[in-house]
């Protein structure tokens, strides 16, 4: 039993909370206990929604907005400070490699915080001459003010990552946060407010609550009226519940939702590059990155070269702990989600699957076999209308299929209710942008996979999300436009 203890954090403090409950958070390496987390009640979370509040119109609301940008730029350098502590931290919650979190995970975590503090010195604003009988005229001219206090519901898969990816943006912009991160993984979130206190950030800017969805603090979040948006990533039906509660009071969402994505894969790409890309869409993070690849079309020339070549890296591929420099893949986040991916596992087969790789679970040590420990799979032969084929899995595993014609993969990669991200892999680059511009996503690589640029939107069209975030688009979410008329 760890004697690490989990606490929320409210109005610049961390505190047990008034709810007497607390809740296990294990390590899915081996499943053991790695701290136990303070569950923020009803009134735990009221608290950090008013101590945002105050915030707001205190020192942080003051501020002015260079002092405010160097401050995020203090969070930054602090989280980099401290790399090894949250690196060790994210490892421990999500058993990822450390070779993949060190490269992706906790220097993102750092850069959403510059980014956008640069990005807020530099964005335009508008401004309108108009015409008035009178002949003066008048003028109108914009103003950007903070949305106020913004919920931030986050998901496990990225967890600081994906928090800060909103809390860096929300805060740019002068708001204040109440963040819910996952149960899961609620680690890093907490270590980035010993971060914001030791930066001087003011009493109640961040503030940390936690616990569950429903009928626990993620619910309290999203229905407490004193929260003005809510942004939030993670599964669609966790956004539709949250999208019903953010509906009375008529509070603005950003909904950053689940993916079935596809990879396009032409006769013409260039081979290596393109197995090298779906060896990390499909495989990395053991497969749970919302923007991975779980359809694989492949055009019929080189099917049967592709579907060899992937099977073979990704047999190849070393499970094991974070810290062992050989680690390629580790665990699932959890033994649920691990029997939920097994249960696909098992219906791919009574669907009719060819099983080409995997399908069930690998042989651990005795230490980690207690662990969610899932083999990398790959799936041929599936029917079209296959559930495995239309529900997002979220695990280290593809169906791969072949195609003949542009048009008929174009339809095939739009038959899901899902549209995020695709990755399209071909040297001719009329065909790359012609494909890309008629699938229904709202990001698609050509020759590339989860390559970031920060000013470019991001979000999922059809049931992968409502709204945009990313530049500008951040901007525009966590702030309120008020036009100026001025008549001259
Ligand atoms: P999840 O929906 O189960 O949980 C996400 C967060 O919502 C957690 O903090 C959880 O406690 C909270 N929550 C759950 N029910 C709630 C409720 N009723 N009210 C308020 N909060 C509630 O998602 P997950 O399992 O943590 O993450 C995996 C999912 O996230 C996958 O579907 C994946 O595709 C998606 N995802 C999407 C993106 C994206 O950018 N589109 C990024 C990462 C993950
Ligand atoms: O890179 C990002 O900013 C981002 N939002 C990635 C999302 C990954 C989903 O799992």
């Amino acid at each position: 039993m760890s004697n690490v203890v989990i606490e929320n954090f409210i109005a610049g403090e961390f505190c047990k909370g008034t709810s007497g409950k607390t809740f296990e958070v294990r390590t899915p390496v081996d499943n053991s206990v790695i701290a136990v987390a303070h569950e923020a009640s009803k009134e735990d979370v009221a608290h950090a929604v008013e101590s945002a509040r105050a915030a707001l119109t205190g020192p942080w609301g003051q501020m002015k907005i260079d002092d405010r940008i160097d401050m995020l730029h203090a969070i930054a350098d602090g989280v980099n400070q401290r790399f090894d502590e949250f690196l060790e931290a994210e490892c421990l919650d999500t058993g990822k490699p450390r070779s993949l979190a060190s490269h992706i995970d906790i220097p993102r975590g750092a850069a959403n915080f510059k980014v956008f503090a640069d990005m807020i010195k530099n964005v335009p604003s508008e401004a309108y001459r108009m015409e008035t009988p009178d002949g003066t005229g008048a003028v109108n001219v914009a103003h950007r003010a903070p949305k106020g206090v913004i919920g931030v519901i986050s998901p496990w898969n990225l967890p600081l990552l994906l928090m800060t990816w909103k809390v860096g943006p929300a805060l740019a912009c002068g708001n204040t946060v109440v963040v819910k991160p996952s149960e899961e993984t609620p680690l890093t979130t907490t270590l980035l407010a010993e971060v914001m206190n030791s930066c001087g950030v003011p009493a109640g800017v961040y503030n940390v609550v936690h616990g569950f969805g429903p009928d626990s603090a993620g619910a309290f979040l999203t229905e407490h009226p004193g929260v003005d948006a809510i942004t939030f990533t993670g599964e669609t039906g966790t956004g539709e519940v949250i999208t019903r509660a953010a509906a009375k009071g008529l509070r603005d969402v950003s909904m950053e939702c689940g993916g079935k994505n596809a990879a396009i894969v032409f006769a013409d790409c260039d081979m290596d590059k393109a197995i090298e890309g779906t060896m990390r869409s499909a495989f990395a993070n053991c497969g749970q990155v919302c923007l991975g690849t779980e359809r694989v079309y492949v055009q019929r020339p080189i099917f049967e070269e592709f579907v060899q070549r992937l099977a073979h890296q990704a047999g190849e591929l070393t499970l094991g702990r974070p810290e062992d420099p050989d680690t390629k893949m580790g665990p699932l986040i959890s033994l649920e989600h691990k029997e939920k991916v097994l249960s696909y596992y098992r219906l791919a087969v009574e669907e009719g699957a060819t099983v080409v790789l995997g399908g069930g679970e690998p042989d651990m040590t005795e230490d980690l076999a207690p662990g969610a420990w899932v083999q990398p799979t790959i799936w041929t032969d599936l029917d079209d209308n296959a559930r495995v084929i239309k529900e997002e899995i979220f695990g280290p595993c593809c169906h791969i299929r072949p195609f003949d014609e542009e048009d008929e993969v174009i339809a095939l990669a739009n038959d899901n209710a899902y549209g995020l991200a695709t990755a399209i892999w071909t040297e001719n680059s009329a065909r790359a942008i012609r494909v890309a511009e008629q699938i229904e996503v709202g990001i698609a690589w050509v020759n590339s996979w989860f390559l970031r640029d920060l000013r470019t939107s991001f979000g999922g069209s059809k049931q992968s999300g409502i709204g945009r975030e990313g530049g500008v688009h951040s901007l525009e979410f966590y702030t309120e436009m008020k036009n100026i008329c001025i008549k001259l």
